[in-house]
């Protein structure tokens, strides 16, 4: 059984906490990969990160398959091991900062060591969308968030407009 959770949206103290490491992947660690994948796919992100919904554990998932097909990836307690010099710029998104977009500079290139969703180790070397999508995911995981690294006036501007926005809870119950 997967479970949709609720994603965490900014302004929330909860998305600046620095998550722990996982001690070893097991049934618990699967089960809450399974929940971040169909949280992610059902709302057509292409990254997530175990804090977004609540989970401080260094744990992420991600998929940047195209038209209709699927290729799910986990990393957990994942390092980068190296990265390029040379950068490279993406319109980056983030879902727990619904609705704005802006252009972000990262290394083009890196090679990440983790452990998979059968706790095996293993070094990807990732360029691209998917080079700039790991990085993304592993600064949740030290609380930073991609308007982090804008001016303090495009930050302020949105944070200020989130916290307007009327966040609808999923259910209240009485
Ligand atoms: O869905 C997402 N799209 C995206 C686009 C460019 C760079 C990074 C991302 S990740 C984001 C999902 C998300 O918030 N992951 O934490
Ligand atoms: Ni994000």
């Amino acid at each position: 059984m997967m479970t949709i959770r609720n994603i965490i949206t900014e302004p929330n103290e909860i998305l600046r906490q620095v998550s722990k490491p996982v001690q070893a992947v097991g049934n618990e660690e699967r089960k809450l990969m399974d929940d971040m994948l169909e949280t992610m796919y059902a709302a057509n992100g292409i990254g997530l990160a175990a804090i977004q919904i609540g989970i401080p554990k260094r744990i992420i998932v991600i998929d940047i398959s195209k038209d209709g097909k699927k290729n799910p990836m986990c990393f957990v307690n994942p390092t980068i091991k190296n990265k390029d010099k040379e950068k490279t710029t993406y319109e980056e998104g983030c879902l727990s900062v619904p609705n704005y977009f802006a252009e972000v500079d990262r290394p083009k290139y890196c090679e990440v060591e983790y452990l998979d969703y059968n706790g095996e180790n293993k070094i990807l070397e990732a360029e691209g969308l998917l080079a700039t999508c790991i990085q993304h995911e592993m600064d949740h995981l030290e609380g930073i968030l991609f308007i982090d690294y804008l001016s303090k006036l495009k930050k302020t501007m949105i944070v200020k407009k989130l916290s307007k926005r009327k966040n609808p809870p999923d259910r209240i119950i009485v």
